[in-house]
């Protein structure tokens, strides 16, 4: 809750996207997934079905452990591609939303009833360090572009968290979406069907349950533009006129002035360069690379480097 409170007390206002996760907004992201110009799962899922035996002949991992697992609807193919080679597995799906992981733990059992679901609730934005370790043969699945939602310092954070707990026989498999031209991008974040904008308000909703606000969320609009200078996406919500909104839990009264904005999310978008650059400070070095002709997103996987220490850090 403290980073609500600092997000939410004074301008610029801004959230953590975990706060979008609740069982609807899930949902509601699920419906982004389907609509015409949300491109980022459709291609990721494309490279999935289309690569997941390679992947996995070449990791042979025994276990899963997946950050921001939601439905798991991916991540399906890296399970088929095991069964395909009778291999047993474990899998871990780490999420934020505790009604989620419990019907996709149960769904996945139905559909592979060889594997062994082990799933863990939590926020890795707050880090990994609860995270139980899995023995040596892990891929690290951070699939969907995730990543995006992290400013570089915290995604170097994440990043470098995770090659530290790595073995030499671990992988990560890192879905990252990938600048283009704007027009494709910001159709992208405002689906003409509005369900962007209903996850967008979706957030109100959730703050209204989980910090006693009052937010009426039909009085906040949907804006979601790509900053091309830092390539990235920004998704606000837009006071649409002068109000007040009490916060029980902060002990607060928020005002708002029409025009104010709330930060909801950022979506980073990568070059090949940009995103090499990062994995190699965290000290993670690509293995494979894999892109649809478009360039439009890249599913990759990287091996943790001994002893790579960015003075930086
Ligand atoms: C789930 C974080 C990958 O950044 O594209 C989709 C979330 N927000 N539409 C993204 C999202 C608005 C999505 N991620």
């Amino acid at each position: 809750m403290e980073d609500a409170r600092v997000g939410l007390l004074e301008p610029p206002r801004r959230l953590p996207p975990k706060y979008f996760y609740d069982a609807r907004g899930s949902a509601l992201f699920d419906r982004i997934c389907d609509t015409e110009e949300y491109y980022p799962t459709r291609t990721e899922n494309a490279l999935l079905a289309r690569h997941a035996g390679e992947i996995m002949g070449h990791i042979r991992p025994r276990h899963i452990l997946e950050l921001g697992s939601g439905t798991s609807r991916k991540t399906r193919h890296l399970l088929r591609a095991r069964e395909a080679r009778e291999c047993g597995t474990v899998y871990w799906p780490f999420d934020v939303c505790r009604e989620v992981l419990e019907e996709t733990g149960e769904s996945l059992v139905e559909e592979f009833p060889w594997l062994e679901v082990n799933p863990l609730l939590g926020d890795y934005s707050a880090g990994l360090a609860h995270l139980p370790r899995p023995a040596d043969g892990c891929l690290y699945a951070f699939l969907g572009g995730t990543l995006g939602n992290f400013e570089e310092p915290e995604a170097l954070k994440l990043l470098s968290e995770l090659a530290f707990r790595m073995s030499p026989a671990d992988r990560l498999l890192l879905g990252v979406d990938r600048v283009k031209p704007t027009s494709v991008l910001q159709a992208a974040y405002d689906d003409s069907q509005g369900v962007t904008a209903a996850f967008n308000r979706n957030l109100l909703h959730v703050l209204n349950r989980e910090l006693e606000a009052d937010f009426e969320p039909e009085a906040f609009a949907h804006r979601s533009l790509y900053n091309e200078a830092a390539a990235r996406i920004e998704m606000y919500l837009v006071a649409e006129a002068p109000q007040q909104v009490r916060v029980g839990r902060l002990e607060a009264t928020l005002r708002f002035d029409a025009g104010e904005t709330i930060l909801t999310e950022i979506s980073r978008k990568f070059t090949e360069a940009s995103v090499t650059r990062l994995l190699a400070r965290a000290g993670l070095a690509i293995e494979r690379h894999y892109a649809p002709d478009n360039q439009y997103f890249s599913l990759l996987t990287a091996v943790p480097q001994p002893d790579v220490h960015d003075p930086v850090i």
